[in-house]
């Protein structure tokens, strides 16, 4: 079967998170992504976190498949010549350098546009431009500026990070979708262009809800679903929401049975307004239906801190997935707290490629995130992350080197 980025060749000078996530996601629907990486060393990632001696660690190999790996010392004079021949029969070079590296490596857009007029050149930087314009940036840097960190975590306690990679596999996600819609734009100019996404910029989008609430704080000094209301006091600023929802639909994280000695035992209720007849009947509350205090959605929301511990009181009775299957059975929406390895052991999510077994030859097999999104004509098959400089050879030749000129390049130490 084709695949969707069929023909495109990825020049990937990316390394840690942000930039490897965006250039998996383009070599699982197709494109030929060759990462280039220092000789010896390559992508810091391949030796952080290491559980195996000697073997690349999960954290490289898990953002690093379907790609080829060469070798390449581009701040030698013969290294750069072997880039620029790269930029030339490239479509897309990414990559998420600190500031200023690229240019600094004598790769200014201004030099590439001129090697390869077509060329997208896609960037992941912390900041776009502006007084951070040139700080080096990490997931939880974009975290805490981008919005997240002073919105998540409860009223009493500090800031908090979250564990879902917003900042960096959020910001790769943002800069392919760039990069897929500039190789669509090339269709009808013919011309590349720079591509960038900021950590900050992303986070920030992933954050719009908030910049919604603090608009509607300014103007009415409070908001009725965070749990600051009715009897907390809200300042200028939007505050920390603790677990209740960020949208119209009230929610909040209760416990199940077995809460006690399992750290997850506990459920994601939605008190949707569309089903509060069903969720009074599941609970025992039927007199709530009609009750002026409860009836309507806007009587509730004072009331939300007591009637959620009224549905706990219930939650507590069930396990996670015994609540799961009797609310939806209801159309009650909610969801269990599934832990990362209850949901590594979901074979639902093996059958869709959405959790992947792969082989590798040095740590042997491991499990992976596959592609979360599924396009019906261009399957994905995850395969294993390249060994370091293991297709230096090969793409070399491609690009037209001898296996003498290759041989040379190796004895300089280039490649
Ligand atoms: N050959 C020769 N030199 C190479 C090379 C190669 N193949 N690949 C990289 N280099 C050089 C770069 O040119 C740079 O040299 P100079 O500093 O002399 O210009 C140097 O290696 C280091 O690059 P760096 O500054 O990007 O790396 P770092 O480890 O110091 O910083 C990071 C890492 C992530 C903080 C920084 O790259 C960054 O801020 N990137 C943008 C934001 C980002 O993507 N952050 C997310 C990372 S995931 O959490």
């Amino acid at each position: 079967m084709s695949k969707a980025l069929d023909g495109v060749r990825i020049l990937d000078f990316t390394h840690v998170q942000s930039g490897p996530t965006c250039t998996q996601l383009l070599a699982w629907f197709g494109a030929d992504v060759i990462k280039v990486e220092r000789a010896g060393e390559g992508d810091a990632t391949r030796g952080q976190l290491r559980d195996i001696p000697g073997a690349d660690s999960l954290y490289f190999t898990m953002l690093n498949h379907n790609k080829r790996s060469i070798t390449l010392d581009t701040k030698n004079p013969k290294g750069k010549a072997v880039l620029e021949t790269m930029i030339k029969t490239c479509d897309v070079l990414v990559e998420n350098f600190a500031p200023g590296a690229l240019d600094r490596m004598g790769f200014t857009w201004e030099r590439i546009n001129e090697l390869n007029p077509r060329m997208i050149v896609a960037s992941v930087k912390g900041f776009g431009p502006g007084p951070y314009q040139d700080c080096k940036v990490y997931e939880n840097v974009a975290q805490c500026t981008g919005g997240s960190a002073s919105t998540t975590g409860f009223e009493d306690g500090t800031p908090m990070v979250t564990g879902a990679q917003i900042g960096d596999s959020g910001t790769g996600l943002h800069l392919a979708l760039g990069i897929v819609t500039a190789l669509y734009q090339r269709n009808s100019t013919g011309r590349g262009q720079k591509v960038n996404a900021s950590m900050q910029d992303s986070v920030l989008n992933l954050c719009r809800v908030k910049v919604r609430d603090q608009q509607r704080l300014a103007r009415t000094g409070v908001m009725e679903e965070y749990p600051q209301y009715p009897n907390g006091k809200f300042g200028d600023a939007v505050p920390r929401a603790g677990n209740a929802s960020g949208g119209g639909q009230p929610g909040s994280i209760l416990k199940c049975k077995g809460w006690e000695t399992d750290p997850n035992a506990y459920i994601y209720f939605i008190a949707q307004a569309a089903v509060w007849g069903s969720i009074c009947k599941v609970i025992g509350k039927e007199e709530w239906i009609t009750h002026p205090d409860y009836a309507k959605p806007r009587d509730r929301l004072p009331r939300l801190a007591s009637i959620f511990a009224t549905v706990e009181e219930w939650t507590k009775t069930k396990t996670k997935f015994e609540a799961m299957d009797i609310l939806n059975s209801f159309d009650i929406p909610c969801g269990p707290i599934l832990s990362i390895k209850e949901i590594t052991e979901d074979q639902s999510l093996r059958d869709t490629g959405t959790i992947v077994e792969v082989d590798h030859p040095v740590r042997g097999k491991y499990l992976s995130v596959g592609n979360p999104i599924k396009l019906s004509d261009s399957k994905t098959e995850v395969t294993r992350s390249p060994l370091l400089g293991e297709h230096t050879e090969e793409v070399l030749a491609q690009l037209g080197y001898s296996a003498e000129q290759i041989a040379d390049l190796r004895a300089e130490k280039v490649i």
